[in-house]
């Protein structure tokens, strides 16, 4: 038994996520947590909000809400909408919890001692009626290219020109509006992370076993250019955790907090003490999964993100973990994910354009988004999700290959044999080469789930549910049953007892469907099926069972063409 720590990148607290960002980290991250578990190992499953951030001001100043109460809430509701989507955390974390200031602010001080931090004094505009410094993103003017009046101080949206806030003309704040500004001088914390190059990289170029996806990011932001960059890592924000040395206070840095990036993939870290204190459990049980020094350095740990975040994971975290000198776990493994799209463009959150969270679950039970958004994991380029394609692949794969197998069977059963595993027959050729068939099939989907090859997985997993359609098909225990009942008992049994084996390796993908299966078969037998053989034996003869309502329901035309219009975003 091995022990498997499993983090998603953390989704940003403004707003409810869509489609792409859920298959981006989150579901897939779900997806290999339960197999793991499944397969018996310890496995520990973290994520949180993040809280911290320009981002998060904004939403909550537009929300009309003190931030901290918007954060609250805006938890709460991504917390329902995980659970929704059965995303089965150990614990879903904050990255503004005490536990992360203390350990945000730890790392910090950690890095100063060791002469990793310099500071450094910058130039930036400040706001006497906002009584604060302005990021770029919050200072607005006209374009000196293309005269466009509310362009944004980092870049022009109309010429898309990039831009210095100086570079504006009659600048004003985005808050209040006001051209009340001045360029000050501000002390910022820089992160020293050029000194860690070589480190980095011997790291990364030891990472032999990684997707190229993730390696080529790291190596592209290590080589090109001018190379890896020393980082800001503090802010002239009221909200985020402020500067300290450890617990100490930090001269020049009253008033200023850490940079969002900084504190973000320190969660991971915080989480999992978050999760221990909840439970009233000492620090050693959440120092055994993140200190090598206490039992971590047997811990595999895992990570999933999008591309977007690969650089922040395979550099900037690493440096501060590094960089602290002391027996962090480092990740193992990062599974990296292209984009998701939405019809032919892009989700967009402004537009209303594309699923969200909330709207799916809405419309649809969870499995069957986890579904097509697993077996279409953008893994090796960008995929695209379509209702055409939704709707074909639920009507195929869910309806009418499995759900109708788990139909047909216990309806045939019930109606010939009633509602127990009927007695009687052998196996003959047809039967043993079923079994064989399958057998070879586990150990190829194992092989892909152990790989983190989501698609191939959910193909091999189809594969499994089609064989057993086939046989079915084949076998004819409904003609058959008029000559030979005998026979037509041991078809039963061995259909019965398959679908018993697909709930349990099919519950990564679809937790709620495999859940009734296992129900309708009234077992909480879900030992994982090591020998086709065997397990197809678990249910024997007199086992009472009861037929499953539906499993999976098809989409009809209308609904789609529903949807389509529904979700195509205000132009
Ligand atoms: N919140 C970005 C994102 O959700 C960021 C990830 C942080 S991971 C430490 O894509
Ligand atoms: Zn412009």
């Amino acid at each position: 038994m091995a022990r498997i720590l499993i983090t998603s990148a953390i989704p940003y607290i403004n707003g409810i996520k869509h489609l792409g960002n859920l298959v981006g980290s989150q579901l897939p991250a779900d997806l290999y947590a339960r197999y793991m578990r499944a397969r018996g190992h310890e496995v520990l499953f973290l994520c949180a909000t993040d809280e911290h951030g320009t981002p998060a001001e904004l939403a909550a100043a537009k929300a009309g809400k003190p931030v901290a109460e918007y954060c609250a809430e805006m938890w709460q509701v991504q917390k329902d909408l995980s659970d929704g989507f059965r995303l089965s955390f150990d614990k879903f974390g904050r990255s503004s919890s005490p536990q992360n200031h203390a350990l945000t602010q730890h790392f910090a001080g950690r890095l100063a001692e060791n002469g990793l931090i310099e500071e450094v004094t910058e130039q930036q505009v400040y706001s006497n009626a906002d009584g604060r410094f302005l990021p770029d993103r919050y200072i607005e003017g006209t374009c000196p290219n293309c005269g466009y009046d509310r362009a944004r101080g980092d870049q022009c949206e109309n010429c898309t020109k990039q831009l210095d806030p100086t570079d504006l003309i009659e600048p004003r704040s985005a808050i209040s509006g006001s051209t009340d500004l001045e360029v000050r001088e501000t002390k910022h914390l820089y992160l020293k992370q050029r000194s860690l190059r070589q480190e980095l990289s011997d790291w990364i170029d030891s990472k032999t076993d990684w997707p190229v996806l993730t390696t080529s990011i790291a190596k592209k932001w290590l080589n090109d250019g001018d190379g890896l960059q020393d980082r800001g890592i503090t802010r002239d924000l009221d909200w985020g955790i402020p500067v300290k040395k450890g617990s100490e206070d930090w001269p020049g840095m009253e008033g200023k907090v850490f940079y969002v990036w900084f504190d973000a993939p320190i969660e991971y870290i915080a989480c999992a003490k978050e999760w221990t204190d909840a439970a009233g459990c000492p620090d050693s049980e959440w120092e055994r999964w993140w200190r090598t020094d206490k039992g971590a350095d047997d811990v595999r740990y895992v990570q999933f993100m999008g591309k977007d975040n690969v650089p922040f994971h395979t550099l900037s975290f690493p440096a501060t973990i590094i960089g602290s000198g002391e027996p962090w776990k480092l990740v193992d493994y990062i599974k990296s994910f292209n984009y998701l799209n939405y019809d032919g463009g892009q989700f967009s959150t402004s537009q209303g354009r594309g699923v969200f969270m909330d709207q799916a679950l809405e419309i649809l039970p969870a499995d069957y988004w986890r579904w097509w958004l697993l077996s279409h994991a953008p893994e090796n380029s960008d995929s695209e999700f379509t209702w055409e394609n939704f709707q074909a692949s639920v009507n195929k794969d869910l309806a009418d290959v499995l759900g109708n197998f788990v139909s047909r069977v216990t309806k045939f059963c019930r109606s010939k044999f009633g509602e127990v595993v009927p007695e009687g027959g052998t196996y003959g050729d047809r039967e043993t080469a079923l079994i064989a068939d399958i057998e070879a099939r586990l150990r190829t989907y194992e092989g892909h789930m152990e790989a983190i090859e989501v698609r191939k997985a959910a193909s091999e997993l189809r594969a499994i549910w089609v064989a057993g359609n086939e046989y079915l098909q084949a076998a004819e225990p409904w003609a058959v049953f008029k000559t030979d009942p005998e026979r037509a008992a041991a078809i039963v049994r061995l259909s019965l007892n398959l679908i018993r084996l697909y709930a349990v390796i099919s519950a990564p993908f679809i937790p709620d469907a495999a859940a009734r299966m296992l129900s309708a078969m009234n077992t909480l037998d879900t030992a994982w099926p090591d020998d086709a053989e065997s397990a197809l034996s678990a249910l024997p003869a007199g086992h009472a069972f009861t037929v499953p309502d539906v499993l999976f329901k098809k989409i009809a035309d209308e609904e789609r063409e529903d949807w389509q219009t529904r979700f195509a975003g205000r132009r």
